[in-house]
C-alpha cells in the first residue's frame, strides 16, 4: 500500500453526483497519498478502517481552498474545505482550523504541479442548485473569487526579464514575452538598454532614467514603445547559479522536493539554517522560517526584487519555497561561515592587506546595493559570510523589515543593532544608504579588531548618549591612520558628509594599490 501522507476522520458532504442523490453528511476516514485522496467507512468503536467508499485522483484536483461555513452550522461543520476536481467540489469538514490548514497545505503541496489548476473558485457552498457566494445557478460556473497565490508567468503576456547581455560588456537587455499580433504561442522581443552620453538609461523611446531600476519601474507602468508594458518578472539570475523556474511556479519558487538537507549550520533570527543541495548538485543554505517570526507575505513580494540583485560580493538569493509551512529561503552557501566568527576564530595574524581586502569586498557589494537604491539596514560582520576562497559577501540585506520581533525592530529593543547605527537612526529611525555607510565604518572596525564588540564597555542607553554627544570608536591597533580615517569618515554626524560606497571602493582600492 502506498505511503499515506495524512489520515484523518472528517465529516463529508455527499457529492450529489446525480440530481436525485440525497444531501447528507457522513463521517469518513480520509487517507491522503501522493496519488489519491481516499475515504473509507470507519468503525468508530474498534477504531478500524472498513470499506473504501470513494476516492479522488490527486492529479485531477484543480484547487483546494477553505469554504465559508454555512449559516448556523452545527459544531462538527465549522471548518469546511473544498477539493475541486473534474466532477465538482468535494466538501469536507475538519474538526479544527489547525487540522484544516494542515490538510490544505499538504494537499496544495501534492497538487502544485497539476496541469489544470484554476485561478478562481467559489468561497461558499453549492447548495439547492445555487452558488451561495455569487448566486450563479450553473454548477460548472467559473469561480467568483481569485486565488490569492497566483503564479508569476514566464509564458504570460508581459512576462519579462533583465539580462546581462554579455558578462564583461556592462550591457543589459530587457526581454519581454508577448502574445500580441495573434501569435497563439507568443514570442519574445528583446530590447537593449541604451545609455545616453550623460549616462542616462533608456529603452525603446527616449524616456531617460538615472538607474536601471527606475527605468524598469517606469516600463512596468508604461509600454512607451515596447510591445507590452513589463507585467511579470521572470527568472533572472547569474549564469552559474541554479535556475529555478519550473512548471506552475513563479520563477522565485523552488520545488522543496529538489532540496536535500545535509546538516545544520546554526540558528538565525528566523530560525534554523541548514546546509543542503539543490537538485543534488548545487550547494545551498536553507533558512527554515519559524512561524510567527516573519511577515511572510510581504517578504515573498520582496524576494522577487531581492532575486534580481546579483553581485559577486552579495550572497545570492536563489529562491523561496512558499507553498508549505515553514517557508524556506534558499541562498548561496558559503563554506567559511559568518565573517564575525571567521575574524574571531579562524584568522591567525592576518596581514593588513588581507584585512583591507575584506573591507573592499564588502564595500563593493554595498556599492552595488547603493547603485540599486537598496538599503541594507543591518550591515555588520555577523551579516557577512566568507566563501572557500576567503571572499566576503554581504547577506540578509533588507530582511530586517520583515522581522516580527519588537526587540529587534524597535530602536529601543534589546536586539536592535544600536552599535552599528548612526545618530539619525537612533533618534528618528531614518535609514538610508548613508546609515549603511555608518554601519560599514563599524564593520571595518570589527575587521581591524578581529571581531571585538564595538563599545564593549557601554550598554545601549549609554551608546545613544555618547554617540549623539560626538563620541566615536577608537583606532584599532591593526589599523593605520589612513585606514582609521576611512572609518572616521563614515561616522560624520551629518549623513551628507559621509562618503558614498562608490567613494569608499575607490579610496580602498587606491590604498591597496599603494601597499
Ligand atoms: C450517499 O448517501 C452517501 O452520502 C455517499 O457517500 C455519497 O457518495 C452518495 O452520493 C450519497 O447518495 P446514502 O448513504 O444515503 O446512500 P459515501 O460514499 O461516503 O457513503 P459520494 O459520491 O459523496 O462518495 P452520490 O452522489 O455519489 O450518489
Ligand atoms: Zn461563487
Amino acid at each position: 500500500m502506498p505511503d499515506s501522507i495524512l489520515e484523518e476522520i472528517f465529516v463529508k458532504r455527499s457529492q450529489q453526483k446525480k440530481k436525485t442523490s440525497p444531501l447528507n453528511f457522513k463521517e469518513r476516514l480520509f487517507v491522503l497519498t501522493q496519488d489519491k485522496i481516499s475515504y473509507y467507512d470507519y468503525d468508530a468503536e474498534k477504531g478500524k478502517r472498513k470499506g473504501l467508499k470513494g476516492y479522488v485522483d490527486t492529479e485531477k484536483i484543480k484547487c483546494v481552498e477553505i469554504v465559508l461555513p454555512e449559516d448556523s452550522a452545527p459544531p462538527d461543520r465549522l471548518y469546511p474545505f473544498q477539493i475541486i476536481y473534474d466532477e465538482g467540489p468535494l466538501y469536507v469538514f475538519a474538526k479544527s482550523d489547525q487540522i484544516r490548514k494542515q490538510w490544505i497545505n499538504e494537499l496544495k503541496n501534492v497538487v502544485r504541479f497539476n496541469k489544470d489548476l484554476i485561478q478562481k473558485y467559489h468561497p461558499c457552498f453549492w447548495e439547492d442548485g445555487i452558488w451561495k457566494c455569487c448566486q450563479q445557478e450553473v454548477k460548472q460556473a467559473m469561480g467568483c473569487r481569485v486565488l490569492e497565490t497566483k503564479n508569476g508567468g514566464s509564458n504570460k503576456d508581459g512576462g519579462f526579464l533583465v539580462r546581462d547581455s554579455g558578462r564583461f560588456t556592462g550591457k543589459y537587455t530587457v526581454s519581454v514575452f508577448t502574445k500580441a499580433g495573434g501569435e497563439t504561442a507568443g514570442s519574445c522581443r528583446h530590447y537593449n538598454i541604451c545609455v545616453t552620453t550623460e549616462g542616462q538609461f533608456y529603452l525603446a523611446e527616449k524616456h531617460n532614467f538615472s538607474s536601471i531600476p527606475e527605468l524598469i519601474n517606469y516600463h512596468q507602468h508604461n509600454a512607451a514603445g515596447l510591445v507590452s508594458r513589463l507585467k511579470y518578472i521572470v527568472s533572472d539570475r547569474a549564469r552559474n547559479a541554479p535556475c529555478t523556474a519550473g512548471l506552475g511556479y513563479g520563477s522565485w519558487e523552488i520545488d522543496p522536493r529538489q532540496l536535500t538537507f545535509i546538516r545544520e549550520l546554526g540558528n538565525g533570527q528566523f530560525g534554523v539554517v541548514k546546509y543542503g543541495k539543490w537538485q543534488g548538485r548545487h550547494d545551498v543554505a536553507i533558512k527554515m522560517v519559524k512561524e510567527g517570526s516573519m511577515s511572510e507575505d510581504d517578504f515573498i513580494e520582496e524576494a522577487k526584487v531581492m532575486m534580481k540583485l546579483c553581485h559577486g560580493n552579495l550572497v545570492q538569493l536563489y529562491g523561496v519555497c512558499t507553498k508549505q509551512r515553514p517557508i524556506y529561503i534558499v541562498t548561496e552557501y558559503l563554506a567559511n561561515g559568518c565573517l564575525l566568527n571567521y575574524l574571531r576564530d579562524v584568522l591567525q595574524h592576518p596581514s593588513s592587506i588581507l584585512l583591507l581586502e575584506m573591507c573592499k569586498d564588502v564595500s563593493e557589494g554595498m556599492a552595488y546595493l547603493e547603485a540599486n537604491q537598496y538599503i541594507h539596514r543591518d550591515l555588520a560582520a555577523r551579516n557577512c559570510l566568507v566563501d572557500s576562497n576567503g571572499t566576503i559577501k554581504v547577506t540578509d540585506f533588507g530582511l530586517s523589515r520583515y522581522v516580527l520581533d519588537d526587540e529587534y525592530t524597535s530602536s529601543v529593543g534589546s536586539k536592535f543593532p544600536v552599535r552599528w547605527s548612526p545618530p539619525e537612526v537612533l533618534l528618528y529611525c531614518k535609514f538610508s544608504s548613508k546609515s549603511d555607510i555608518w554601519a560599514f565604518g563599524v564593520l571595518m572596525w570589527e575587521v581591524y579588531t578581529l571581531g571585538r564588540m564595538p563599545y564593549d564597555r557601554w550598554n545601549n542607553t549609554e551608546i545613544v548618549e555618547k554617540i549623539t554627544a560626538g563620541h566615536r570608536l577608537y583606532r584599532p591597533q591593526l589599523a593605520n591612520d589612513k585606514v582609521y580615517s576611512i572609518m572616521n569618515n563614515c561616522w560624520h554626524e551629518r549623513p551628507d558628509e559621509r562618503p558614498t560606497f562608490m567613494d569608499l571602493v575607490m579610496t580602498i582600492k587606491d590604498l591597496l594599490f599603494n601597499m
